[in-house]
């Protein structure tokens, strides 16, 4: 098979460049691990930025977005008790986000691809780059007993942390950065009225909580947990009994508890690869960079990469221009790296952190109490959560 850009992953990086390029008259092949059941059971991301809404649009995905999609002009932080309210339509001069689930996302991304005759083929097994060195790359990979092969012009690595595309640049070409939490977080998703209108990040002596939502009636909620802990050993109601202990009463109070229709451990980390180019390798999302998911950048900072990757594809292919392709990489990681920033900083302002310093303790009090007083301490995290200009 030929084509254009070859794509290994079906999540949302890979989806929505493969969209993006077929509406602007390019053409793709996704090669993904899983079926399409798997990829689209999967509970992730629930905060989109206005950039990522846009890139939604111009991919013509956006119709179910702007529908079903809950536009939020701020959210509550509580620290151990006081509620503050950023209002971040205020604080960055209008703009805000869209509270619509990854899975959602993913759902669209899909059915545009099924609807203009995308190439997705999943249950994609052993895929493998070749020649990323050359002008004649090309991925094979297994289906059932028999080896296929894609030939493209670039290869795109949107195949996730655990995927085979950034392994497959040379040790001593990547450089890698990491720093992994003492604590992961303990998501459940449950068919109940949410807790509040707009999310809560609750900081407390007991640990991290956040109460999210995927509609009027499909909460989201988050604690801190160690991780030593495993979801069996947490059950609905020990979940729902800490949730309210870290919440101030006033909410705690309303907080309707049910059933759990889905319940995981996430462990949190902060990792970034660079370069996120080698040859005509592109890597992108997830598979360059991880967020703790305290600042909603995770998904968020796949789509920046992807609207550099597809704008230096399309340059390239209208207009045999191939500086943007050439600027991938540093303008890429230039955004992405403000999203590490920003997650870094949501995480240790808000997270118990068990082995703590006094100082360190100290210094994380004073840091949301300058929040808490500082007009322009709030716009700066407003600037960063609406998500900050490609
Ligand atoms: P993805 O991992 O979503 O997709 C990669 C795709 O490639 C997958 O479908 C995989 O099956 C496929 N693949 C992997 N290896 C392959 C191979 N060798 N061959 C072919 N296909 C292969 N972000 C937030 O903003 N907020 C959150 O609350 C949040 N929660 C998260 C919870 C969890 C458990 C995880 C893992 C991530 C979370 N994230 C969150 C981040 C998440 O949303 C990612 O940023 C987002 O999924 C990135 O999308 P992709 O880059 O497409 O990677
Ligand atoms: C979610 O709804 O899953 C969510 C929202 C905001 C975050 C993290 C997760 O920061």
């Amino acid at each position: 098979m030929k084509t254009q850009v070859g794509i290994i992953g079906g999540g949302p990086s890979g989806l929505l460049l493969s969209q993006l390029l077929h509406v602007n008259g390019i053409d793709s092949v996704i090669l993904e691990r899983q079926s399409r059941d798997y990829v689209l059971g999967r509970i992730r991301a629930g905060v989109l930025e206005h950039g990522f809404a846009r890139l939604m649009r111009e991919a013509q995905c956006g119709e179910r977005m702007d529908r079903e999609g809950q536009i939020h002009e701020g959210f509550e932080i509580s620290d151990n008790g006081a509620l503050l309210h950023v209002n971040l339509k205020e604080l960055t001069g209008g703009n805000t986000v869209i509270v619509y689930g990854q899975t959602e996302v993913t759902r669209d991304l899909y059915e545009a691809r099924d609807r203009m005759g995308g190439v997705i083929i999943h249950d994609a097994s052993d895929v493998k780059p070749h020649g990323i060195l050359t002008e004649t790359p090309y991925l094979t990979y297994r289906k059932g007993s028999e080896i296929l092969r894609v030939d493209c012009d670039f290869i795109v690595g949107a195949d996730g942390f655990h995927g085979v595309s950034r392994k497959s640049v040379p040790g001593e070409a990547l450089r890698e950065f990491e720093r992994v939490y003492p604590f992961g977080w303990l998501g459940m998703l449950s068919r109940t009225e949410p807790v509040s209108p707009e999310l809560i990040y609750a900081k407390h002596e007991r640990g991290f909580a956040l109460c999210s939502l995927r509609s009027q009636v499909l909460s989201r909620y988050y604690i801190q947990v160690p991780l030593s802990d495993t979801v069996d050993g947490w059950s609905d109601e020990a979940f729902w009994g800490e949730l309210k202990r870290r919440l101030p009463a006033e909410i705690a109070a309303k907080l309707i508890t049910g059933p759990s229709i889905e319940k995981s451990i996430a462990p949190l980390r902060s990792y970034v690869a660079e370069p996120m180019r080698y040859g005509n390798l592109f890597l992108a999302g997830d598979a360059a960079h991880i967020v703790p998911p305290t600042g909603a950048r995770g998904l968020n900072s796949a789509g920046s990469d992807i609207y550099y990757l597809f704008n230096g594809l399309r340059d390239y292919y209208r207009n045999d221009d191939d500086r943007g392709l050439e600027a991938y990489s540093e303008r890429a990681l230039a955004r992405v790296w403000k999203a590490q920033r920003f997650s870094w900083w949501m995480t240790s302002l808000l997270h118990t952190f068990p082995d703590s310093e006094p100082y360190a303790k100290r210094l994380q009090d004073t840091e949301m109490s300058h929040l808490f007083s500082s007009r322009n301490a709030l716009a700066s995290l407003a600037e960063n959560y609406v998500g900050l200009e490609y």
